[in-house]
C-alpha cells in the first residue's frame, strides 16, 4: 500500500453493503467542508459556517447530473454531521453524510466526492489519521480493528479496555520504569565528576524487577488474546460409531449432523461455530476411523488426519461399552496428545474398556443419549484445554502478536541489563546500551517510532472507512 499524504481529503463508505436503513459516507481532510458546501444543499447557513458537532438535514446534488431546467439532480436526503480540526477522530475536518441504506445513494454520494476531488480512502486510513496526527497510539488502533473483528462480547469488551488505554498504560508504565532507572545511571555516566552516590543495586534491582514482572505478566496474556481474537479450532475425531456426531449436535444444542447407527455416516467434515466462554470455537466433526472403507471415506480419513494436527484442542471420543481397539490406540499414538482429551462414550451400556489402556490425557464419561448432561463435561474439558475456564479471571489486557514480540525483545534487553548491573562498574556503559534498547522496544509497541512497513501491516487489517 503506498498512501500519499495525510494531508489531502480522503472518502470512503463507512458502513457495509446490501440493504440497511441508513449508510454512512466519510470525508476527512481540508477539503471535507468545500466540497460539502458544493454538494449539499440545506437550509441556510451552508456547512461550512455552520458550528461543529452538529447536524443538518438536506440533499446530496450530483453535481454531473443536470435535471431538466439544468439544476443539479438530487441524489438522496440526507443528514449531515461535522467535526472541526482537531476535534474529530482523524483531528482534521471531517463530514459524514448520513444517507439511505442499499446499494445506490451511498455509492452515488461516494463517487460524487471523488468527482468533487476527493481521494478514495484505503483501508483503515482514517485510523491512520488517527494515529499520525497523536489522537491514538499504535496499540489503541490495534483495539479499534480487534472492536470491528470482535466475534463474541468477550473480545469486544478486551478491544474496549484497550481502546481506553489499558494496555498502552501498562507499557508506559514498564517504560517509565526503566527510564528512571537510566536516568539514574546516566547521569553517572555522563557526569562522574558531579558528586552522587555510587550506583548501587538498590538504584536498579526493584525498578528492574518490577518491570520484568510486569513484562511476564503481559506475555503470558499472549495465548488467551490469540484465540479470544482469532478462535480456536476444536476436532471432534474417533472410530466410527463412537458417538462423534452425536457429540456435535449435544454441543452445539443443534442436530447439525447427521447421527445414525450406521458406521461411517459421517465422511467428510462437519464445521459449525460455537462460543464457550467468551471464544469463538470452530467445531469440526470428522470422518470416523475404520480399517474399511469406500475412496470417499479414505478422502474424509485423509481430512480428519490433517485436521486433528491442526487442532488447538483435539476431543478423541472412544465407544466405552467396547472392550480397547486397536485402531483406538494407533490412533492415539499420533495424536497430539498435550492438547489431547479423551471421552469415553456410551456408558449407559456399560463400561468395558480399561482406562489403564489409553494415554493419561485428561478424560471425561459420557452418556450422550442425554445430551445436555453429556455434553456440560465435555464443554469443561475443552476449556481446560483451551485455558478459557471462565471468562472473566483471565482479565481484559490481553496482548496481540505484534505486542508479544516487542515484549519479548524487552524482556531479553532487561535480563541482559540486570546480568551486567549485577557485575562490576565497567559494565554500566554495555548495560545503559541495552537499556535503550528495551526502550526503543517499546517505543515502536506504542507506535512512538515506525516505519511505512509497520504501518501498512497494522492498517492493512482494516476495512475501507475504518
Ligand atoms: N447408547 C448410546 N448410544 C449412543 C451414545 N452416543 C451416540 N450413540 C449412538 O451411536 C450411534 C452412532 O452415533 P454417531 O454420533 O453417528 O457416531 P459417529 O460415527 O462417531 O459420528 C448412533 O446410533 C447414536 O445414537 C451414547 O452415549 N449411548
Ligand atoms: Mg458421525
Amino acid at each position: 500500500m503506498n498512501i500519499p499524504s495525510n494531508q489531502d481529503t480522503i472518502a470512503a463508505i463507512a458502513t457495509g453493503a446490501g440493504e440497511a436503513a441508513i449508510a454512512i459516507v466519510r470525508l476527512s481532510g481540508p477539503e471535507s467542508f468545500a466540497i460539502a458546501d458544493r454538494i449539499f444543499e440545506c437550509q441556510p447557513p451552508k456547512p461550512s459556517q455552520r458550528p461543529p458537532r452538529t447536524f443538518v438535514f438536506g440533499h446530496v446534488l450530483d453535481q454531473d447530473a443536470l435535471s431538466a431546467n439544468g439544476a443539479a439532480s438530487r441524489i438522496d436526503e440526507a443528514l449531515l454531521l461535522f467535526f472541526r480540526a482537531p476535534n474529530s477522530f482523524t483531528r482534521q475536518d471531517v463530514v459524514e453524510f448520513q444517507c439511505h441504506g442499499g446499494n445506490i445513494a451511498a455509492q452515488r454520494i461516494y463517487r460524487t466526492l471523488l468527482a468533487q476531488g476527493a481521494r478514495p480512502a484505503a483501508p483503515g486510513e482514517f485510523t491512520r489519521r488517527a494515529f499520525l496526527n497523536g489522537r491514538i497510539d499504535l496499540v489503541k488502533a490495534e483495539a479499534v480493528i480487534d472492536m470491528i473483528k470482535a466475534q463474541t462480547q468477550r473480545a469486544a469488551t478486551v478491544a474496549l479496555e484497550q481502546l481506553a488505554g489499558s494496555l498502552s498504560r501498562s507499557i508506559e508504565d514498564i517504560y517509565a520504569n526503566i527510564m528512571s532507572v537510566l536516568a539514574e545511571l546516566e547521569a553517572r555516566l555522563d557526569f562522574p565528576d558531579d558528586d552522587l552516590p555510587p550506583f548501587e543495586k538498590k538504584h536498579w534491582q526493584p525498578a528492574l524487577s518490577h518491570s520484568v514482572a510486569t513484562i511476564e505478566k503481559l506475555l503470558s496474556t499472549w495465548d488467551q488474546g490469540r484465540r479470544v481474537r482469532h478462535g480456536a479450532v476444536v476436532v471432534i475425531a474417533g472410530c466410527v460409531n463412537a458417538g462423534k456426531s452425536t457429540l456435535l449436535n449435544a454441543l452445539l444444542g443443534q442436530e447439525r449432523a447427521i447421527v445414525s447407527s450406521q458406521p461411517g455416516t459421517t465422511r467428510d467434515s462437519i464445521e459449525e461455530g460455537f462460543e464457550l466462554n467468551g471464544i469463538p470455537i470452530r467445531l469440526v466433526d470428522t470422518a470416523g476411523y475404520r480399517q474399511t472403507g469406500c475412496g470417499i471415506e479414505k478422502q474424509g480419513m485423509a481430512r480428519s488426519d490433517h485436521l486433528r494436527r491442526s487442532a488447538d484442542a483435539l476431543i478423541y471420543v472412544i465407544d466405552a461399552s467396547e472392550p480397547l481397539r486397536e485402531l483406538d490406540c494407533l490412533n492415539l499414538a499420533e495424536a497430539p496428545l498435550e492438547r489431547t482429551a479423551l471421552v469415553f462414550n456410551k456408558i449407559d451400556l456399560g463400561i468395558r474398556v480399561n482406562r489403564a489402556d489409553y494415554p493419561s490425557v485428561p478424560d471425561v464419561f459420557t452418556n450422550l443419549t442425554v445430551p445436555d448432561e453429556g455434553a456440560e463435561p465435555v464443554k469443561k474439558i475443552i476449556a481446560d484445554l483451551l485455558d478459557c475456564q471462565s471468562d472473566v479471571a483471565a482479565g481484559t489486557t490481553l496482548i496481540g502478536e505484534r505486542h508479544r514480540d516487542l515484549l519479548n525483545r524487552t524482556y531479553i534487553s532487561l535480563d541482559e541489563a540486570k546480568s551486567l548491573l549485577a557485575m562490576d562498574e565497567a559494565s554500566q556503559v554495555p548495560a545503559a546500551i541495552v537499556l535503550r534498547e528495551a526502550l526503543s522496544y517499546l517505543d515502536e509497541c506504542l507506535g512512538r517510532t515506525f516505519n511505512d512497513t509497520l504501518l501498512d501491516t497494522v492498517f492493512s487489517k482494516f476495512c475501507i472507512g475504518k
